[in-house]
């Protein structure tokens, strides 16, 4: 892609963000349907979608075509699609509201099989809609077009959410004489009323049989930061297809809306608060040859030694696929066939009328790609970044653009990426050290009120670091409480008091990533690599106990749950049993876990079913292009009777098999005053790192950087 071709790309996508900010602010003045579009879910935004395709900063998406067998659907074959299913004899008097529509990626030997310039595999997609309250899984052929298999669900849960949901059920609330009534109580002015859409989970019998969700409120008066004035207590459940009051509950009325003081963030509008700490200087990192990264046929990411396929999803957010390292001799080595966020699970700890149902699966409920929003320009990514587009389908089965919503940039953070120097009186003067270059392909999925930051940082020494940091939001609850004066015992709260009348409610939040690795090839083992505790007999050293290693291969997947555990220390090695480094190990990668936290629900409480995956911090299961979400195909409402451990509780065999690993990285967050009015970013993070996979250090070739390749704009740091 050339450079002028984006600087106009660019400008576009900042006339177009500016629009929707105007759009979102100043709803169309409708007497029967004055709802928000800002919702506390906001699903996809119709103005964007509306606006999209035949603007003039998107038309060339008009134009793609597949060049990989994994590239996204484009333009014309969502266009195409829509067009097979408005003919499809049981959509032709009715069409479907549709969920996901997405490539239907071709077998995995198919992928690994085709090369640069050989025809693509047939090209298909996965439709997931819902007509009548029915939901109906197609795939859909694009050559000959035609309608491949249908099936209507019969299991538990429904299909992702979408805008036309939402906004129903804000419909809905908006024309009930009930809800007005306690809106008008609350003294509530209607123009500064705020209602969203919050999954309902599922807890038994008694809201089957319907597609819901639960309607809440806030005051947005005085302040954009709506989320910290809440209308508590007020709930109402809404039938979706019925378009029908299911139940409206009303239990707070006597609790305050919290006051808009402070609240505001917005750098135009806020006030400052009294703040002694001095701005530091702009700073930029600047690359005088230009990046050293390309991206070939809109998708395929190359860099230093490593090449990946990089998509947006509208569920997942953003899926790596086929990420190969070079070796020695140059051939490119598989690592990863395809990485991804598969679910996110974020329990609230408060079992009130108002809260229990918040056990949100926003991957499966609302999609991370569905909520990812176009980059912040020189603060989400910097000045340097390549911006990629999602072309994703809307619920009408049209298509739409979700401009700038991955970046891709190299990163020098200031990091060291090996180093070594002497103390001289040996007599060796050596003081050796490589700057740490890493590339970086980032997301922003922005689900209702927090903002899950997703890093996939590709590191020259082979590690891949996946990160999340979360930031945004806290979703908190008003309380007549104003300061722990009036609070006799502080332990009986859900949660900390984070301001007045505010308390930010205990929750997890858990990040289940579907890993399938191939490392050299598909087929692959698990060992746990155990440091067990060895003592010595008497006499035999000054030493009482030693630390060794233990390595244990797992056969079938119960011998892969791991639950982690600081006394019981393990490295978990996946690697190729039939293939060997020079000195005879197996090649493989470790996945090395960084700050972590474990769900401490009971495994029969219904949230945890349906998480289960959380049951453990890691799973191993046979490769199986059906189970790849880790909650469920279909999360909305459902049983939990399709998860990761439903899947594994088979007991298949997993040892020299095309395997997957899942990996769940969480957080324990009990807010605290620093989160308000917005959270800093909060991040943790997993490596994938090589274990004997290359023969020595691969980064010894690394050059030093000198004084001489880098641009100087003004002086170093001076101490006065
Ligand atoms: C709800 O109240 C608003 C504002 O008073 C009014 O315009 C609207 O007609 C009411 N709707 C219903 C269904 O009562
Ligand atoms: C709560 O405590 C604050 C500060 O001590 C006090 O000003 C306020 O009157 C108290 N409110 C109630 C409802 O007791
Ligand atoms: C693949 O997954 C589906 C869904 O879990 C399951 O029905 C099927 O039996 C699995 N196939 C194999 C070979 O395990
Ligand atoms: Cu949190």
């Amino acid at each position: 892609m050339e450079k002028p071709y984006y600087r106009i790309q660019i400008f576009i996508f900042i006339t177009v963000a500016v629009f929707i900010f105007a759009y979102t602010r100043n709803p169309p003045q409708n007497p029967t349907f004055t709802p928000p579009w800002a919702t506390t879910k906001t699903h996809r935004n119709p103005s964007r979608r509306s606006s999209s395709i035949s603007d003039v900063g998107y038309t060339h998406h008009l134009r793609d075509s597949p060049l990989h067998p994994l590239d996204p659907l484009t333009v014309p074959e969502i266009n195409n699609i829509r067009s097979i299913l408005s003919a499809y004899e049981p959509f032709s008097s009715s069409f479907p509201m549709v969920s996901t529509l997405t490539l239907y990626e071709p077998e995995k030997s198919q992928v690994r099989d085709w090369k640069t310039c050989d025809p693509l595999p047939p090209r298909r997609a996965s439709v997931t809609c819902v007509l009548d309250g029915q939901t109906h899984l197609l795939t859909v052929d694009l050559d000959p077009s035609v309608v491949t298999s249908h099936v209507v669900s019969i299991g538990s849960g429904y299909p992702m959410l979408t805008t036309e949901d939402q906004t129903t059920a804000v419909n809905v609330l908006y024309s009930s004489v009930e809800f007005n009534n306690s809106i008008l109580a609350r003294g509530v002015d209607f123009n500064d009323l705020v209602c969203g859409c919050s999954s309902p989970g599922w807890f038994g019998p008694y809201e089957e049989g319907k597609r819901i969700v639960k309607v809440q409120c806030f005051s947005s008066q005085n302040t954009p930061n709506y989320y910290m004035r809440p209308i508590e207590g007020l709930t109402a459940t809404v039938d979706v297809d019925k378009r029908e009051i299911v139940e409206i509950t009303d239990t707070g009325r006597d609790i305050p809306i919290p006051k808009e003081t402070n609240t505001n963030y917005l750098y135009k509008t806020r006030s400052p608060f009294p703040d002694t700490t001095p701005e530091t200087n702009p700073m930029s990192m600047e690359q005088r040859k230009g990046p050293s990264f390309t991206v070939e046929n809109e998708h395929t990411v190359k860099w230093a030694n490593w090449v990946f396929h990089l998509k947006p999803d509208i569920r997942a957010g953003m899926i790596i696929s086929q990420a190969k390292i070079r070796g020695e001799n140059g051939e490119y080595r598989s690592v990863m066939y395809k990485g991804f966020a598969s679910e996110v699970f974020v329990p609230y700890m408060d079992p009130d009328q108002a809260w229990y149902f918040k056990t949100y699966m926003d991957a499966g409920e609302y999609g991370l790609g569905a909520t990812a929003m176009t980059l912040v320009e020189l603060n989400d990514c910097p000045r340097y970044a390549y911006y990629m587009d999602g072309v994703f389908a809307s619920a009408d089965g049209r298509p739409y653009i979700q401009p700038n919503m991955i970046c891709i940039f190299e990163r020098y953070a200031g990091d060291i990426g090996w180093r070594h120097s002497e103390i001289p009186v040996i007599g060796f003067d050596i003081r050796e050290s490589r700057p740490k270059m890493t590339l970086v392909a980032r997301m922003v999925a922005s689900v209702g009120n927090y903002d899950y930051i997703f890093d996939w940082e590709f590191q020259t020494d082979g590690v891949i670091r996946i990160k999340v940091g979360l930031s945004g939001m806290l979703l908190v609850k008003a309380t007549p409480y104003e300061n722990l004066n009036n609070i006799s015992n502080t332990n009986d709260m859900t949660g900390p008091l984070v301001s007045e009348n505010v308390i930010g409610v205990v929750h997890d939040h858990y990040i289940s990533f579907h890993l399938d690795m191939d490392i050299d090839g598909p087929d692959n083992s698990f060992a746990k690599v155990n440091l067990v505790k060895e003592e010595t007999l008497p006499g035999q050293s000054p030493r009482k106990s030693y630390l060794k290693a233990i390595r244990k291969v797992a056969k079938t997947e119960d011998d892969a749950k791991i639950q982690l555990k600081l006394y019981d220390p393990s490295e978990f090695h996946v690697f190729n049993p039939a293939r060997r480094s020079r000195l005879g190990n197996p090649t493989g990668y470790k996945i090395v876990p960084g700050g972590n936290a474990a769900s401490l629900l009971d495994h029969d409480d219904p949230p945890q079913i349906r998480a289960a995956v959380t049951n453990n911090q890691i799973w191993v299961t046979p490769h199986n292009r059906s189970e790849e979400w880790a909650g469920g195909l279909l999360v909305s409402q459902s049983k939990g009777d399709d998860t990761v451990a439903t899947w594994s509780a088979r007991n298949r065999e997993i040892e020299n098999k095309d395997i997957v690993l899942w990996y769940t990285l969480g957080f324990h967050h009990i807010p605290c005053q620093e989160d308000f009015p917005l959270m800093p970013v909060v991040s943790s993070s997993f490596e994938l790192r090589p274990v004997n996979f290359f023969d020595r250090n691969p980064i010894l070739n690394a050059r030093p950087t000198f004084e001489k390749d880098l641009p100087v704009c003004f002086a170093t740091a001076r101490s006065y």
